[in-house]
């Protein structure tokens, strides 16, 4: 198998966290692209995309680790039925929805001339980061002896919000900030695919 994507890529690194949870790391080859660069692989211009061993190109994220999840019984990442399975789907989506209001944030000064940067869409960004994280804070999910993939999201979530908003999230949310910290000591895998210094 092989993942295009690249050693900063938040959803990069929920699928390199799933493959070493599986025990797949070492089956994977991982191919450092950019997003403009994976050709037909994602028609969207988007990473991660993982090619599998029969060649069948397969993104975004969240299909990736359940791809991998499935290829190894145990530990079960998606739950395959109930009350659990949606609560870790769900979870998932919140975690994804920090991302990706996290990188609009990133792009627009990135990609947008600072004169010409909107501030009310920038506030309506953030807002959605600030709601999530005091919903989180409210009700910090419980992980139980295993991780699964809404956790393995929103620990990459939280992780991204310290690489490219400079953690301001922590104020505010100790227990959150408890729980991440209770997640990196449970997974080795979370320190092993930290991303390079920003
Ligand atoms: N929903 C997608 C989001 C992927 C995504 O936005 N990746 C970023 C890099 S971290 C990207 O490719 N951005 C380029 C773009 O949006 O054009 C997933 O979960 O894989």
């Amino acid at each position: 198998m092989k993942v295009l994507s690249s050693p900063a890529s938040p959803f990069g690194r929920k699928v390199k966290i799933t493959a070493k949870l599986k025990g797949l790391y070492d089956r994977i080859i991982f191919e450092t692209v950019s997003a403009t660069d994976v050709g037909d692989t994602n028609p969207l211009s988007k990473i991660p995309a993982l090619i599998t061993d029969d060649g069948m190109a397969i993104y975004d994220s969240p299909v990736i680790c359940e791809y991998l999840d499935a290829q190894v019984a145990s530990p079960v990442l998606f739950p395959g039925e109930g009350a659990k399975r949606w609560r870790a789907l769900t979870l998932g989506a919140l975690g994804d929805g920090i991302i990706d209001a996290a990188i609009m944030l990133v792009y627009e000064s990135r990609h947008r001339p600072a004169e010409m940067r909107v501030e009310s869409w920038c506030q309506m960004q953030q807002k959605k980061i600030d709601q999530a994280l005091d919903h989180l804070e409210a009700t910090p999910p419980e992980m139980g002896s295993q991780p699964h993939y809404g956790h393995v999201t929103l620990a990459v979530a939280l992780a991204y919000l310290d690489f490219r908003h400079e953690g301001k999230w922590r104020a505010g949310h100790p227990k959150m900030v408890a729980w991440l910290n209770a997640f990196d000591a449970a997974v080795p895998a979370f320190k092993e695919t930290a991303p390079p210094p920003a």
